[in-house]
């Protein structure tokens, strides 16, 4: 009787392992099966980084720009037609404003789904939100069974000028740029793109009594996917107006509409000979260069405000340039 009942127990173990294996294998076989045969692939115009391929992204877009999505409808690698085909597009988590777009397309005579949309530009806030990472999602029914596709891709300026700020001969900031030298500017670009852009750079410095004073031109500057560093330079003559100063850092598509909002940055620009910069072309500048005399760059009492005439040395050339604009002042 005890050997019958142990008998029974490992059958009935044998017949539970035999049935927790049996679906496991069928289930595979079955989504293996079903995910080669039916086959919704979604992508947008945007070659050659379109998302073709399952849950791949696409290139970026800009504010405003047209999002033209395409699903491939397939059943064992055929074109399935006159299929709908549901497309959802949620813009960017944010706390302001989520953005949902629905919308539906049917497949034409070899598979494929249209849909299209704009990317909104809300009145208020529509960086925080617009940009950021958008998701659409494409579904169809295909023979009594749902397959998706998703597909990703950012929003936000395609070329962006980050930031822009003033550096001295030594690439270090420096927010104080003597007449007749030139103030050197660091520019921080961002391509969102998946692609290099050609952007035409321009650079307008202008004085406090908003006169031009200079302006730096790159005309075909190619801007790589991801961040990259610009430098340019503009020369402050000697009629610029003393006092605060801004420039202006904007970039352009070949076309001519710009990429991205403009960049400002302010700087002052002193009286040539001003080494202190206190407005005012006196005994102590005279003092200041005095005290940088026979130095040149890595000297313990190097000052650059003090070599007048950049050419590495503070030497009587030097004192004789401050000399000559001595007792003026900015007004
Ligand atoms: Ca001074
Ligand atoms: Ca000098």
């Amino acid at each position: 009787m005890k050997s019958k009942n142990i008998v029974s127990v490992i059958l009935v173990l044998l017949c539970l392992l035999v049935w927790s294996m049996r679906p496991l294998c069928i289930s595979y076989g079955l989504n293996n099966e079903s995910t080669s045969e039916r086959i919704i692939d979604l992508f947008t115009q945007k070659k050659p980084y379109s998302g073709h391929g399952l849950n791949q992204p696409s290139d970026a877009f800009a504010p405003q720009e047209e999002v033209i999505l395409y699903a491939n409808v397939t059943y064992r690698g055929a074109p399935i037609a006159n299929k709908l085909v549901a497309f959802q597009v949620n813009g960017p988590p944010n706390p302001l404003q989520n953005i949902t777009i629905y919308d539906q397309g049917e497949t034409n005579a070899t598979g494929i789904a249209q849909a299209s949309f704009r990317i909104p530009w809300p009145e208020t806030n529509p960086r925080t939100i617009v940009f950021g990472t958008w998701k659409a999602v494409a579904n169809v029914d295909i023979a009594e069974e749902i397959v998706q596709d998703t597909l990703t891709f950012q929003v936000g300026w395609i070329v962006e000028i980050i930031s822009a700020i003033t550096v001295d001969e030594d690439l270090q900031p420096q927010t104080r740029f003597m007449q007749e030298s030139f103030v050197r500017v660091i520019l921080t670009m961002k391509n969102i793109a998946k692609t290099p852009k050609n952007v035409m750079l321009v650079v307008v410095v202008f004085d406090s009594l908003r006169y031009i004073i200079d302006s730096a031109i790159i005309d075909d500057l190619k801007v790589e996917p991801g961040e990259m560093l610009v430098y340019c330079s503009a020369y402050i003559s000697e009629w610029a107006a003393c006092g605060n100063a801004t420039l202006h850092a904007c970039a352009y598509t070949s076309l001519g509409p710009a990429y991205c909002p403009e960049v400002s940055r302010a700087f002052r620009i002193t009286l040539f000979g001003d080494l202190n910069g206190d407005g005012v072309v006196d005994i102590s500048d005279m003092g200041e260069a005095a005290r940088a005399f026979g130095s040149y760059p890595g000297h313990p009492r190097w000052n650059p405000y003090a070599d007048i005439n950049h050419d590495g040395i503070v030497d009587i050339s030097d004192i004789s340039l401050i000399a000559r604009n001595f007792g003026r002042t900015c007004k």
